[in-house]
């Protein structure tokens, strides 16, 4: 950020403009308008300021975005530079040009090798909806066209256009008018939440297993794909158990279903891998991605599909009926290479897996393994989830768990740390260039944070 920046007008001012015109994510305006949202203006790293001059630390890369923190300079040049050589052209006219082409090359010498192709776009919910045309163009291109079926999670989130939000398993989107025909869920693999009383390997073969079941019901020939997200975010930051990941892919090679992994979140060093698939170890049919591709720069996702499919697409297909005005955006994807450069260049992913990820779960497992209010710890890599619970050997969860977790949130922003609350779970994913020190600050502010809402509630 520059150091230089001094308010330009009140916090209240701002506040009441913003309330005047605006629509924002996920909440009910009336009461946002009474409160007034912060007004961020700007970031350095980790950290992030409001108009008031309070400094926070920022546990969630803003939405899961800037893998690379913020004030990045290098990506600021490189914006700069290709808004100055050529800021805009398309896909369509037979034309590309070096920033997309380089972005691919690069792209691709990342990815395992059994992926090829890529189609660019400007978000994760996009990607998504890209997605589902494409995988029923394959089908229909192997003279298969009524294998139409997306088989999605319950409580997975692919995002807030119509089709990616209908696939998403979030039922409070669904009811907003949000569902398609040929569209089906089966249920998350939460071990935590579960009623009985199964190992995680036991639960996670029988999540699994609710796939084929699903399948075997709506006929095989119909179904042309699975979409998950190798670790659920937006629904709960939720690892399945090991023993999840290899029967799902099992199932879809048995059946002929496409397995398509929502990387949005997961992709590009998360994990301590590239990719949170590799991580899992299964191998996708195709890979959504977005946010980290540009540690949230500038908008940018894309879908990227298996050589096997690119290649009836490519070879068989004809006119692939579809584009985006902003596909390939060439400083989108200068921006993307910068990124992705910098990502590899000084050996971020790596760090992650090697120190910094262990150095994070540790911590949080000192701190947080025998808290009254914490019953679960999960995560690898910069990615964790503490899960609240009343009763930690029974699995009780507390009835009013998500008023808990947004108290906590809500301390925690009090304290100068940003952690996100979903229902019963709280949960960081920060910079992957965080330093140790960073992740104290983090943990420590986290801590303030938990012991304050314990004890508010009589636990601590
Ligand atoms: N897939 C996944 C897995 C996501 O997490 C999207 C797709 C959609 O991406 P766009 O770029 O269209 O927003 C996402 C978005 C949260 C939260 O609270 C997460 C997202 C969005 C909003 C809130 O964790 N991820």
């Amino acid at each position: 950020m520059t150091t230089d920046y001094k308010p330009q007008r009140e916090t209240k001012d701002y506040q009441a403009a913003d309330a005047a015109h605006h629509i924002h994510a996920f909440l009910d305006q009336k009461a946002l308008n009474e409160e007034g949202p912060r007004v961020i203006v700007g970031g350095d790293r980790l950290h992030l300021w409001d108009n008031d001059g309070n400094r926070y630390l920022d546990g969630m890369s803003g939405l899961w975005c800037t893998n690379l923190g913020y004030g990045r300079k290098d990506l600021a040049a490189a914006a700069t530079r290709q808004l100055e050589q050529l800021p805009y052209y398309n896909m369509f006219f037979h034309t590309t040009h070096p920033a997309v082409v380089e972005l691919s090359e690069l792209l691709f010498s990342l990815l395992p090798r059994h992926y090829s192709h890529a189609i660019y776009t400007n978000s994760g919910s996009e990607a998504n909806e890209v997605l589902i045309r494409t995988v029923r163009r394959y089908w229909q291109v192997l003279g298969k066209p009524q294998k139409k079926i997306m088989i999605g999670r319950w409580n997975g989130y692919h995002g807030s256009t119509l089709a990616a939000s209908a696939m998403g398993g979030m039922k409070f989107m669904h009811e907003m008018g949000g569902v398609i025909p040929d569209v089906a869920h089966i249920d998350e693999p939460y071990w935590f939440g579960h009623e009985g009383n199964l190992t995680p390997a036991e639960f996670g073969l029988r999540a699994a297993r609710q796939l084929e079941t699903k399948i075997l019901e709506l006929g095989a020939e119909n179904v042309a794909a699975f979409i998950a997200e190798p670790f659920q975010g937006a629904g709960g930051m939720i690892f399945p158990p090991e023993s999840y990941w290899p029967q799902i892919q099992r199932i879809c090679r048995k059946y002929d279903v496409l397995l398509c992994a929502d990387e949005v979140i997961g992709g590009f060093g998360r994990t301590g891998e590239w990719f949170a698939h590799q991580h899992f170890d299964f191998e996708p049919d195709t890979l959504s991605i977005a946010k980290g591709l540009t540690s949230g720069y500038i908008p940018m996702g894309g879908l990227i599909l298996s050589r096997r499919m690119a290649e009836v697409l490519v070879e068989q297909g004809g006119v692939f009926a579809h584009g985006l005005t902003y596909s390939g955006h060439p400083v989108a994807a200068a921006v993307a290479i910068a990124n992705l450069t910098a990502l590899r260049d000084e050996g971020v992913v790596a760090q992650v897996k090697n120190d910094t990820g262990p150095y994070l779960q540790q911590c949080l497992r000192e701190v947080f393994g025998n808290h009254p209010l914490v019953g679960e710890i999960q995560g690898v890599g910069l990615v964790a989830a503490l899960q609240f619970a009343q009763d930690k050997a029974t699995r009780k969860r507390f009835a009013n768990e998500g008023d808990i977790t947004w108290r906590c949130r809500t301390i925690g922003f009090e304290e100068g740390v940003i952690i996100r609350s979903t229902l019963g779970r709280m949960i960081m994913a920060p910079a992957l260039i965080a330093t140790r020190g960073e992740i104290d600050e983090l943990v420590g502010k986290t801590k303030i944070a938990v012991d304050r809402t314990a004890q508010e509630i009589g636990v601590l």
